[in-house]
């Protein structure tokens, strides 16, 4: 146990909540309404988590997957803005007006913030007596300054509690637009969490047990919906060094080897079919000049998906310890697929980086990361460094793992975040509810998509997804709910539509429609070939046109707008 750990439960035992928490009398009832607790890391490929075929250690997630459900075909939007839009609304980023990201491109559509005609989940389930907290990434605002607009901030769209991020990346150690509900704050001026040594995964874990504790105290009658957004894996490579030390040497066979083994453990699992081939190898480790530095790369990022597991296993901990955990279902999902973005990775960063930085004075307590990347400096004074003269981990370092290392997130499929061929847009999703899913371990192989979380969410809460909210026509609803498929029952077939910086695709049944800006359009089945390594649209150009219209038509009702944008 790292003491970090101690530290931060000796911090939770101060408030005295674990006390309030066991002195509740014993007529208070748990709600009969599941609680929902929906969570999602960032910048994942398919198969890093264990139960997913990954090298890394995620015991707590394999063990939701062991007693809950796996969906094999469960997708995203290929970026973080737009997936949070879907996830938060149920409907095409585009409709929630975030097509692209947190800046007003001139369109609805497009204006970097959520609008009026569309609801969060927390603001649909709020009326049918949800209380709802959020730990972590919001990204679906381009309000992100300290005196506000908050109109769009968590606590104004539906979230009774707050402790997070505004903005999409930053330091783990010291991460820019860091708030509890609507108040900037700092790792060291928050009063309410106070750990030795801050890192934002286990801030994220932490307020997330503080708000179970604080729910089962203040209102355990009431069911509660917790959306926890991790910001692990994306870039920098930030891990504390115990953790970062678990994993020393276990990247050293270079990235074939890795995708190798995960593509067997793949088929091993059932997640992927035996027929299907590997994608093409990102990178030849041969040739690899700082293979230490590189391996690095890799073991902070495993070390980063440890740490935010060891915190989901807090968080289901303390869902057990109030005695709610068999009424709770548990989402877990990731926001896009591996990335391939070479942030930090060049070799002269630093000429730039570290001469920017002339003042080299501490940062007071108070004091705010005015900076997501560098050129910026640590608490104390120090610029931040990239490239292979610095190992990535600690909190003078900003380095993404590169695209190498994406392909072996990636494994089988195909290109990366931002792109919409398969290795963009898969994401794992575990479903675990004791009270619901009977048959444990199962796989589910339907096709399902952000959309249908709001849509389950109101199904298994018992809300009305609303036509009106405060005075505001909602749009109706894209999603379906998943809920059937906790016993077993299939989903109605449907198409599921893409559009991220002008990649497009359309999946409809077995066939996937896709194509990569500026390129023309693929056809690929994925019954047999989900790797798409086949392209059969001039084998079948009828299917191509007739899938090209439905795309056509859904890209016109959701406003989605030509590439570039004007
Ligand atoms: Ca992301």
């Amino acid at each position: 146990m790292p003491t970090s750990n101690w530290t931060r439960r000796d911090f939770l035992k101060a408030l005295g909540l674990g006390a309030v928490a066991m002195s509740l009398p014993a007529s208070a009832e748990p709600s009969a309404k599941p609680n929902i607790v929906l969570i999602m890391s960032d910048d994942m490929g398919f198969s890093d988590i264990g139960c997913y075929g990954g090298e890394i250690n995620t015991p707590h997630l394999d063990r939701l997957a062991r007693n809950g459900l796996r969906f094999t075909q469960f997708y995203n939007t290929a970026r973080c803005c737009p997936t949070r839009a879907a996830l938060m609304t149920g409907l095409y980023q585009h409709q929630a007006g975030v097509g692209h990201m947190m800046d007003d491109r001139g369109f609805d559509s497009y204006r970097g913030n959520l609008n009026n005609n569309c609801v969060t989940i927390a603001e649909a389930l709020q009326p049918a007596g949800y209380r709802t907290y959020m730990t972590g990434k919001w990204h679906v605002t381009r309000h992100t300054k300290p005196e506000g607009p908050k109109f769009n901030w968590p606590r104004q769209r539906g979230f009774d509690k707050f402790y997070g991020t505004i903005i999409g990346a930053g330091s783990f150690y010291d991460p820019m637009t860091l708030c509890r509900d609507n108040t900037y704050i700092t790792p060291e001026n928050d009063p309410e969490y106070k750990p030795e040594n801050f890192y934002y995964t286990d801030a994220i874990s932490d307020n997330a047990a503080k708000y179970i504790r604080e729910h089962q105290a203040e209102a355990p009658e009431q069911p509660f919906f917790m959306y926890v957004a991790y910001t692990a894996a994306h870039w920098p490579m930030h891990a504390p060094e115990e953790e970062i030390a678990k994993y020393k040497g276990k990247f050293d066979e270079g990235y074939a080897h890795y995708r190798a083994e995960r593509f067997k453990r793949l088929k091993e699992l059932g997640l992927i079919d035996e027929d299907w081939e590997l994608s093409d190898q990102a990178g030849d480790w041969e040739k690899v000049k700082h293979k230490e530095w590189e391996a690095r790369c890799m073991e902070v990022y495993a070390a980063m998906i440890d740490r935010m597991d060891q915190g989901i296993g807090l968080i289901v901990a303390e869902l057990r310890r109030q005695g709610v955990l068999d009424n709770t279902l548990i989402f877990f999902l990731q926001d896009n697929g591996g990335c391939a973005e070479g942030m930090g990775r060049n070799p002269r960063v630093n000429e730039r980086w570290v001469s920017a930085i002339k003042d080299r004075t501490p940062m007071g307590p108070d004091e705010l990361q005015p900076t997501l990347w560098p050129p910026m400096k640590t608490r104390d004074g120090q610029p931040v460094k990239g490239g292979p003269e610095v190992m990535p981990g600690p909190d003078g370092t900003y380095i993404g793992y590169g695209r190498n290392w994406a392909n072996v997130s990636n494994t089988p499929f195909r290109e990366y975040k931002h792109w919409v061929h398969e290795g963009g847009i898969s994401t794992p999703l575990i479903c675990h509810w004791p009270e619901k899913i009977k048959t444990p371990g199962r796989l589910c192989n339907e096709p399902g998509h952000l959309i249908d979380i709001m849509a389950t969410c109101v199904d298994v809460a018992g809300a009305t997804y609303p036509t009106e909210y405060k005075g505001h026509a909602i749009q109706p609803a894209e999603g379906v709910s998943l809920a059937p498929t906790f016993a077993k029952e299939a989903l109605k077939e449907r198409a599921i539509y893409w559009e991220h910086e002008g990649n497009r695709a359309v999946r409809q049944g077995k066939w996937k429609l896709v194509s990569k800006h500026p390129g023309g359009w693929e056809l690929y089945d994925m019954d047999n070939d989900r790797t798409e390594q086949h392209d059969l649209a001039s084998q079948h150009p009828e299917k191509v046109d007739e899938l090209k219209s439905l795309w056509e038509r859904w890209a016109e009702r959701v406003g989605v707008q030509p590439w570039p944008l004007k």
